[in-house]
């Protein structure tokens, strides 16, 4: 069951700000992970939030539970003390059936309401828990006189949440997106894998045998995660909503790193999560759209000026449909050169 579309926006509080009818259009091509009880890390925020497009301050997983109040503290310290222009500024609480839940976001609505763009709500199962995290905040947004709404992002990193995809991506209009959380999905699917995202070695398809069996034969990986981030991309984008690839745990392999971000990119991700900033030049390269790709893309808008008809261009046939594909692309580059004063040049804009 679903409200009506007239309570769907309305506010779930008396002096809650109203929800948005369209998200903000923000160019999130990184979430970049810190940990805010890290007072080194902290200090470095300026000049980290100048480079990238997002940053989070992590508290649940990967903080230890005797720092957790500390990485609150700090949070939220980060939050007051800096002035993050269009650098997204999100955060990662704990789950709801945690401990510390309640206090991250009473005291971060308290402290900062109007500071934080998005919360990340971690291990959802279905739209009941966006329902309590929405009501909840618009009661805090009411109290705190929070002037614009704090969004939600779910993390789909359990089965019953990636069955429940579509119902969560409907849950209220508070949702800003979806990112795939690989290591606590693997576990929850009991999956066997170590890894954080990526491929395995074991999880490929073996070339057909020419005759002998038994004779050597390529072997070919295949990409573990494209089922659900298919599936991620598709309830994300039916409902307005942003999908994103999560960590990628090897910060050895960079070029590992960058073939996964590149395969969500292309199937629909607009971003994926930073967790060292060795990954950060890595996101940037991938979440940007290639610059041939931009220049024919604006062949293609050119060639068909109101997006209709067919034309060839370099023996490729061009119609309503591709224009709407290049037109994807363009709008995408044009955001990046909205901040990316590098790209926008190599885009010639
Ligand atoms: O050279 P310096 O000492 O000045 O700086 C170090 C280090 O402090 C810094 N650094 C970072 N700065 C900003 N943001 C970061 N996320 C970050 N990570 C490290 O870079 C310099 C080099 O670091 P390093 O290579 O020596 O790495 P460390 O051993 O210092 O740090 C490694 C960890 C993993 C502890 C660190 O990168 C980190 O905390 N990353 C975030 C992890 C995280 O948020 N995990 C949760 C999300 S993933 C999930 O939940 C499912 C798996
Ligand atoms: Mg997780």
């Amino acid at each position: 069951a679903v409200r009506t579309p007239q309570k769907h926006f309305a506010p779930l509080a008396i002096g809650a700000p109203e929800p948005y009818r369209a998200l903000p259009v923000r160019l999130e091509r990184m979430i970049h992970f810190v940990p805010p009880h890290n007072e080194k890390i902290r200090s470095k925020i300026k000049d980290i939030a100048a480079d990238v497009d997002v940053v989070l301050g992590n508290l649940e997983d990967a903080i230890p539970v005797g720092d957790k109040e500390a990485a609150r503290r700090g949070f939220i310290q980060m939050a007051l003390e800096n002035d993050f222009g269009q650098t997204g500024l999100w955060t990662r609480i704990n789950c709801l059936n945690s401990p510390w839940m309640l206090d991250d976001v009473t005291e971060i609505v308290r402290e900062a309401g109007n500071k934080v763009d998005v919360i990340m709500l971690p291990k959802v199962e279905g739209p009941w828990d966006i329902h309590y995290l929405d009501q909840l905040l618009a009661q805090l947004e009411a109290r705190h006189k929070v002037t614009r709404p704090i969004l939600i992002h779910a993390i789909l990193e359990t089965a019953e949440g990636v069955k429940n995809v579509e119902a969560i991506a409907a849950a209220s209009p508070r949702m800003h997106g979806m990112s795939l959380g690989p290591a606590d999905l693997a576990a929850s699917r009991g999956m066997k894998t170590t890894r954080v995202g990526g491929g395995h070695p074991d999880y490929t398809v073996l070339a057909d045998a020419d005759g002998d069996v038994a004779a050597a034969r390529a072997r070919y990986q295949q990409d573990l995660w494209h089922y659900t981030v298919g599936r991620m991309v598709d309830a994300c984008l039916s409902y307005g909503l942003k999908p994103f690839y999560g960590p990628f745990g090897d910060f050895s392999d960079g070029p590992a790193c960058e073939a996964q971000f590149r395969n969500s990119f292309i199937q629909g991700c607009l971003g994926a999560w930073t967790l060292h900033p060795s990954q950060i030049a890595i996101a940037k390269r991938v979440f940007s759209p290639d610059e041939k790709e931009v220049a024919f893309a604006r062949r293609i808008l050119e060639a068909m000026p109101d997006g209709t008809g067919a034309v060839m261009i370099d023996g490729k046939m061009q119609d309503d449909a591709t224009w709407k594909q290049a037109k994807v692309i363009v709008d995408l580059a044009r955001l990046v050169a909205t901040k990316d004063p590098e790209r926008a040049a190599v885009y010639g804009f």
